[in-house]
């Protein structure tokens, strides 16, 4: 918890200064060691004192009825609590953002385990060990703030560092490429992606006309879309994704020397996605999977953690590399400039309110500390423009950093004031300087040691609205991403594009993709216009002939990457009467020892009578709980259990989807009429382990590999 006060500062100027107090990692605000701030235990007015009052703090007397004109009269203008109560609500929300609406929010501790002092002055890499508090906010891009969480999309990934020297906002995505090389062409993209305008709809997906039309005459965007078909577009959490910074930023070190930068998320929980049958299901299942996932895990103590890595290098390499570092639509291959672990990310404590935090959050990629400066990325230099301008469009007022989530949790000092809710309270005479006051009146002065000094670069050119010629191979690189792929990987990829170019209305916006797709791969268009029925065009005019000789690299893929056990993974269980207590235990205590979780599915919430004769309290409902919240799942029913569960279609569904999308099932011999009424029995392959007591602990070993991809149809 933030504990904030604000005081006059010593020398004259407001002074803002928070401290972050001792809390248990992982747990909600009320389970934890109590803190005082300067307004009690939990923030502000509202839970101050036992007896109901109104914003202004008059007690009331009665909250369920509205002053009225006698028993059944009217309600008199003068009940001023109910209007206030009223006119508070009808202003309770504020313009959702508009991009990366959905989100959700956790806060983290940042610890530091290189010294890079000998390239960044950044106080925040200076000291191993170091920590710095941190606010993550995940999101999904093109959905309004309700929507679902299991787009299709790209996922935001900001964080937000609040160093010694101010706050430090890294507001990158999980994709390392963006769709366009030129903030200006952001608008269009936004607008092609999101509902069309005249009918509000499609909602937070991109199969539609307007966005693949859009695709379709810019193909600086051909790369990213391949990342966006492919399944880092559908990930199966926040916790198992990478993040990057995707802009080439700047270290700074002391001596005024650049380097080169790019920031990477690593996941420690490592990768892994859903497939896309999955998503759509788990949309309907549970809206909030990826939101619930984050809070389970966190307040369950199983705190997700990322590595940050980063990939420096000089102009020297900036002048040889194929393309241009300045281009976000490219990226670097690992392989030509490896990454270098520089701190450890854990997400400790989950949000205390939804919207005072994750949604008052204000990211800005222009708050840096000295250390860190910018590239000319065009799309950077955009962005910085943009996020102070929405922030106020969103917040209301240029005062949103003194929000507790976005206050700097250093020494803030300067002469800007008044403002739309204000909340500190300046004190003295002079708000401005120079000043030839002394003492406390005096302010404070900017220190030319000490402040942000941008990175001395030589600047010269002629003005004009043009684009580089080293920005215009948009082909190479998504070929390299699609020749990196496990073959189960490409097929993902091609019925991606085959789904949402069939969402298209338009036949020639289709056809002027498989023109793209020609030039990034035969293979792949052949593919596509063979999944749509459609002949193949000419490939597209491409501004430079399309290379086929930059290497694969490995670490472009999410199988290769995958997790080494199933910690931190879900076991689904079905359970009825009579199931075995002795295996369900053995199986409890093999997922507990292996740092996953289990949840019980049972005919009723209300829970089953177990073999022993103990009762067991269920998670789940089977129809509340089917297989697609799960990782692997497990069926344990007795055999009249079994028997009952072969009439109920949600219990068969259960099955037949854990078999579709390749999940691992364990399963007592007990269990096959409901394999076979799930049409399984007949297929059962080495990802199906028969359960006993003593299989349980191999059986969650086996389920680590998370799928059993031979189950699926090879192209
Ligand atoms: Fe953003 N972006 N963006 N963006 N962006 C916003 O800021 C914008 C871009 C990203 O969880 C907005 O506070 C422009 C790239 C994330 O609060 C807005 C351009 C990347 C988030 C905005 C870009 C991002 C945003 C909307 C083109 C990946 C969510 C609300 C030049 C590196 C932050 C807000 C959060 C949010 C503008 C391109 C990531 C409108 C103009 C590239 C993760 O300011």
């Amino acid at each position: 918890m933030a504990k904030k006060s604000t005081k006059q500062g010593a020398e004259g100027a407001t002074k803002t200064q928070a401290a972050t107090a001792d809390g248990a990692a992982g747990q909600p605000r009320e389970q934890r060691t109590a803190v005082t701030g300067s307004g009690g235990e939990l923030h502000q007015s509202v839970d101050d004192g036992d007896v109901l009052t109104t914003a202004h703090g008059t007690p009331l007397s009665d909250n369920q009825n509205s002053l009225r004109a006698g028993q059944r009269g009217p309600t008199l203008l003068e009940d001023f609590a109910m209007r206030e109560k009223i006119f508070h609500f009808d202003h309770e929300r504020i313009p959702e953002r508009v991009v990366h609406a959905r989100g959700y929010g956790a806060h983290g501790t940042f610890e530091t385990t290189a010294d890079l002092s000998d390239i960044t002055r950044a106080a925040i890499f200076a000291t191993p060990g170091a920590t710095t508090e941190a606010f993550v906010r995940f999101s999904t891009v093109a959905g309004a703030k309700g929507s679902f969480d299991l787009a299709r999309d790209v996922r935001g990934f900001a964080v937000k560092l609040y160093t010694t020297e101010g706050n430090w906002d890294l507001v990158g995505n999980n994709i390392p490429v963006f769709f366009i090389q030129d903030a200006i062409k952001f608008p269009d993209l936004v607008h092609a992606v999101k509902e069309d305008p005249d009918r509000g709809f499609p909602q937070a997906q991109s199969a539609h006309d307007t966005f693949w039309d859009f695709v379709s005459f810019t193909p600086e965007s051909i790369h990213m879309t391949l990342w966006q078909m492919s399944d880092r577009a559908i990930p199966r959490s926040f916790r198992f994704m990478e993040g990057f910074g995707v802009h080439t930023f700047r270290f700074v070190n002391a001596d005024g020397k650049s380097t080169f930068v790019k920031f990477h998320w690593r996941p420690l929980q490592g990768l892994q996605s859903v497939l896309w049958n999955e998503a759509v299901k788990i949309n309907g299942a549970d809206p909030d999977f990826h939101r619930r996932d984050l809070w389970d895990a966190i307040t369950a103590g199983d705190l997700p953690q990322w590595d940050l890595a980063v990939q420096v290098f000089d102009e020297t390499f900036a002048d040889e590399f194929d393309f241009d570092v300045l281009d976000a639509t490219k990226l670097i291959p690992e392989e030509l400039v490896p990454l270098r672990v520089v701190g450890r990310l854990t997400l400790d404590r989950v949000v205390d309110n939804d919207f005072a935090e994750t949604e008052q959050v204000a990211f800005h990629t222009g708050n840096v500390p000295p250390g860190i400066d910018f590239s000319d990325d065009p799309l950077l230099q955009g962005r910085n423009f943009s996020y102070l301008d929405t922030q106020l469009s969103r917040l209301g007022t240029p005062n949103f950093t003194q929000l507790p989530v976005n206050a700097p949790r250093c020494p803030v000092a300067h002469f800007q004031r008044d403002g739309q809710m204000q909340t500190n309270v300046p004190m003295g005479q002079v708000n401005y300087e120079p000043n030839g006051f002394a003492g406390p009146q005096r302010g404070p002065r900017a220190d030319a040691q000490a402040g942000f000094r941008s990175y001395a670069q030589s600047l010269d050119g002629e003005k004009g609205r043009v684009r580089s010629a080293t920005f215009a191979d948009h082909y190479s690189q998504a070929r390299q991403f699609y020749v990196s792929q496990t073959p189960v990987e490409q097929d993902h990829i091609v019925k991606a594009y085959t789904f949402e170019l069939s969402k298209c209305e338009l036949p020639e916006v289709r056809s002027r993709i498989l023109a793209h797709l020609l030039n990034v791969h035969e293979d792949l268009a052949n593919a596509v216009a063979a999944g749509l029925g459609m002949p193949l065009p000419e490939p597209a005019i491409a501004a430079v002939e399309p290379r086929t000789d930059l290497a694969p690299s490995d670490a472009l893929s999410i199988l290769k990457k995958g997790p080494k056990s199933f910690a931190g993974r879900k076991l689904g269980v079905m359970v009825t009467d009579g199931t075995d207590a002795a295996v369900l235990q053995a199986l409890r205590e093999a997922v507990t020892q292996a740092g996953a979780v289990l949840e019980t599915i049972a005919p009723v919430v209300g829970g089953v009578v177990l073999s022993d004769g103990s009762t067991l309290l269920a998670d789940q409902m089977i129809d509340g709980g089917p297989s697609v919240l799960y990782d692997a799942v497990a069926l344990l029913p007795s055999t009249a259990g079994a028997k009952w569960l072969a009439g109920r279609s949600t219990a068969k569904d259960f099955v037949a989807d854990a078999f579709a999308h390749h999940k691992f099932i364990g399963y007592t011999t007990k269990a096959q009429p409901l394999l076979a009424a799930a049409g399984v029995a007949d297929s059962i392959d080495a990802g199906c382990v028969k359960l006993t007591k003593s299989s349980a602990v191999k059986f969650i070993k086996t389920c680590g590999a998370l799928r059993h991809w031979d189950r699926e149809v090879q192209p």
